[in-house]
């Protein structure tokens, strides 16, 4: 028997897909572009599995054509992607490069010719490396050089393209790029990544302010990889903290500077040991909180979180870096039973519907949409040459329907981006990980659209789900 469930989103809904520059473009050193931190983190032994770099990735740089095509064939509505900063200003201040910004420019006029919305990601994480030399994001300087960059940027795009967010995940760039070094640029501080936390947000500020000034039909955000936050055992006190600890660090320290203003008072408190916060200057927040026309929310796991352990040593956070400053005896678990993905990340759609609810109800106001979203997992092809990633079939399948849920239940969801297009350079764990609706062959560069992708496409077409 066949069970109808129509699922169908609003009117309108965006159905989009989305990649990073670093992860699909290669290129690295071509027509003028110099290094990000990401080159040089992939470049130095130990740094990522088996070595591997961003150098050639997914050539999208010379593919982009095929790709957009590719696009078109699933039917994609928009395709977010990010600029290099180190493509389009080389050093990191200073002219633009004409040659990185026509790369832009062709790729965004292929996408307008195949009716695809672009979605401008100014800041995936390729930090030019001079910066990093200069202080990186822990130093205050780096915010206004990402302003200019940003104005410039919209200044040679803005005439094609509407959509903008200025981050995507600046908690990974703050915390795990300076407070557990497991990303770029490798560093172990954890004031400096409470510094580069709020330089990152004080440089959206700057951005959306420069953006906003030049362009009154910009629809402009900022997208924040959120989780959802459950303490082990509800009944427990102490796993109860934990939760609010992890949910403080995780969530609320950037929603609520970006959504209301201030840094939340316990987060604050908790953090007190570490940092004094003497970072936030007059106006900053003013600044950070400037409102916005959309919020990008990536979501992929949900956080089981306990008290720390009793018979642990205790351990001074310098001795024990990790991506958690102030928390680092929090325990993070996986309960039984519960499936994961190839990044050993639990898959939980309800953690979707209630993340999604949850900004709705504590940040009202501003239009949400999935930036990311999506899973890892070891694929094989069929002696037909077919790829049948039945496993990430279903895990969107239940995505889709925690975000129909969550329409219902009131979120101002308008758009959801599948992560990814392409299998591509997964940061750390690099080509190990395939997170692709389309998989790519790296010895051909060969790109075959899987299983998922087939279904994302009748998705798509019906605006929904109707089985
Ligand atoms: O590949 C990353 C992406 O760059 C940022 N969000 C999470 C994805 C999967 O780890």
């Amino acid at each position: 028997m066949t069970i109808i469930d129509p699922l169908t989103f609003p009117p309108g809904f965006t159905w989009g897909a989305a990649t990073a520059s670093y992860q699909i473009e290669g290129a690295a050193a071509e027509d003028g572009r110099t290094p990000s931190i990401w080159d040089t983190f992939s470049h130095t032994p130990g740094r990522t599995r088996d070595g591997d770099t961003g150098d050639e990735a997914c050539d999208h740089y010379h593919r982009y054509r095929e790709d957009v095509a590719l696009m078109a064939d699933l039917g994609l509505g928009a395709y977010r992607f990010s600029i290099a900063w180190p493509r389009v200003q080389p050093g990191g201040s200073g002219p633009m490069n004409q040659k990185g910004l026509d790369f832009y420019r062709r790729l965004v006029d292929e996408l307008l010719e195949h009716g695809i919305t672009p979605w401008v990601t100014l800041y995936h994480w390729d930090l030019p490396q001079e910066l990093e030399d200069a202080g990186g994001w822990p130093a205050r300087d780096t915010a206004a050089r990402f302003a200019e960059y940003a104005a410039l940027v919209h200044g040679a795009l803005g005439d094609r393209v509407r959509h903008w967010t200025t981050f995507n995940e600046p908690w990974c760039s703050a915390f795990l790029g300076y407070a557990s070094g497991v990303h770029a640029p490798g560093r172990q501080h954890a004031p400096d990544a409470l510094a580069a936390m709020h330089h990152l947000l004080l440089g959206h500020g700057e951005a959306v302010r420069a953006i906003r000034a030049a362009d009154d039909q910009a629809r402009l955000g900022i997208t924040l990889n959120l989780y959802a936050i459950s303490p082990a055992d509800p009944a427990s006190a102490g796993d109860l903290e934990a939760a609010r600890r992890i949910d403080g660090l995780a969530n609320r320290i950037f929603l609520d500077p970006v959504l209301r203003g201030a840094y939340p008072d316990d987060v604050r408190r908790d953090l007190a040991g570490i940092s004094d916060f003497g970072f936030v200057h007059d106006g900053d927040l003013q600044t950070i909180s400037a409102p916005l026309d959309l919020l990008g929310i990536n979501y992929y796991s949900r956080h089981v979180v306990a008290a720390p352990d009793p018979d642990a040593p205790a351990e001074p956070y310098w001795r024990a870096p990790t991506s958690w400053p102030g928390s680092e005896d929090v325990r993070f678990l996986k309960r039984p039973g519960v499936p994961v993905t190839d990044m050993d990340w639990e898959v939980d759609a309800p953690g979707l519907t209630e993340t999604l609810v949850r900004v709705a109800t504590d940040y009202p106001g501003v239009p949400l949409y999935v930036t990311e979203n999506g899973a890892a997992y070891v694929d094989s092809r069929g002696t037909d040459g077919e790829i049948d990633d039945a496993d990430r079939v279903a895990y969107f399948d239940a995505h889709f329907r925690a975000a129909a849920a969550a329409i219902a239940q009131g979120a101002p969801l308008e758009g959801y981006f599948a992560w990814s297009l392409l299998d591509n350079f997964e940061w750390a764990w690099g080509y190990s990980k395939r997170f692709g609706m389309i998989a790519v062959d790296y010895a051909t560069q060969e790109r075959t659209i899987k299983a998922s992708g087939h279904r994302y496409r009748e998705v798509i077409k019906r605006n929904g789900l109707a089985e």
